[in-house]
């Protein structure tokens, strides 16, 4: 529906501006101009916002970002290392080892992933770990996909862990609970693993990629693929932005030509003939002969 309800605001546009140019003086029930701009405004803002949360295409483009998350001394680095297959990040047992984030690049299934090993979650005094936590936030934030990795113990997920699970809920996740060699209770969906060993590992690789793959398929009309349909959508976005902002100023005929390239823009991604479509539109709208 995205598509369709972008291009048809825009064919609205294009015939209402059209009908000033084509037939001006016609008593025709023309919009005002503020209308017309608000609705191209509408679309540019639409066209943003899918383009600013488009994963699919950027993770084709540049890479999906995959960031670990969890409390200290869950097991992080530990399962960082055992999904880069090399001992990249410091692993020690004192809680808080973990200060800068550590990146790696890795391939899982067909993606090209960067691996984010991140400071762990806990209330902390010392300035340098809350400043590495801080910017472990940010990486979270931008991650496509996050690995939550909770400490197997008896008792369960602790008061972080259950934050951090309520917290992360609305993401694509992944939800590990680690050191299964020692007492646990069961968690519902989690892999088990031993990161040092190995144990699960690749299971947790395989639930990163489908995650990945999943992201590729929100939303029918949302699945933009390749860097080309990403730019075409930012093009019909600052083409709508553009014609809004020439109105007033530059006229219909300048605003027309930019919305139909807009238009144009936005059926690059389907394939479709644009001049078609505005007259249809005009006639469609307006009672006039052709
Ligand atoms: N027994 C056991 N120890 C683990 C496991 N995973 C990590 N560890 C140990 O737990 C400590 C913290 O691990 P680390 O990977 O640094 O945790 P992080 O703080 O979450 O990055 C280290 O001493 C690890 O050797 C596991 O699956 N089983
Ligand atoms: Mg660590």
């Amino acid at each position: 529906m995205f598509l369709h309800d972008q291009r048809a605001s825009l064919l609205t546009c294009a015939a209402e501006l059209e009908a000033r140019l084509d037939y001006p003086g016609d008593e025709l029930a023309l919009e005002d101009d503020e209308v017309v701009a608000g609705r191209l405004r509408a679309v540019a803002r639409a066209c943003d916002e899918v383009a600013a949360r488009w994963a699919p295409g950027r993770i084709a483009v540049e890479g999906a970002r995959v960031a670990l998350v969890g409390a200290v001394n869950a097991g992080k680095s530990s399962l960082f290392n055992a999904l880069v297959g090399a001992p990249r990040a410091l692993v020690h047992s004192s809680p808080g080892t973990t200060r800068d984030v550590v990146s790696e690049r890795v391939a899982l299934g067909p993606f090209e992933v960067t691996l984010f090993d991140t400071a762990g979650e806990r209330v902390t005094d010392d300035p340098v770990e809350a400043a590495g936590q801080a910017l472990s936030a940010q990486w979270v934030a931008r991650a496509d996909v996050l690995v939550v990795v909770l400490r197997a113990t008896p008792g369960g997920p602790s008061e972080v862990e259950r934050a951090l699970l309520a917290r992360t809920a609305g993401r694509q996740r992944v939800v590990v609970l680690n050191g299964v060699d020692a007492p646990h209770g069961p968690i519902d969906g989690a892999i088990s693993t031993i990161a040092p060993d190995g144990v699960g590992v690749a299971e947790v690789a395989r639930a990163v990629t489908d995650a990945l793959v999943a992201i590729g398929e929100v939303g029918d009309d949302l699945s933009v693929t390749s860097g080309r349909q990403h730019d075409r959508l930012c093009a019909t976005a600052r083409a709508a932005e553009d014609a809004a902002g020439a109105l007033p100023f530059a006229g219909p005929a300048v605003a027309a030509s930019l919305v139909v390239e807009g238009l144009a823009a936005l059926d690059e991604l389907e394939g479709r003939v644009v001049r078609e479509q505005v007259l249809d539109a005009l006639f469609a709208r307006f009672c006039i002969g052709k």
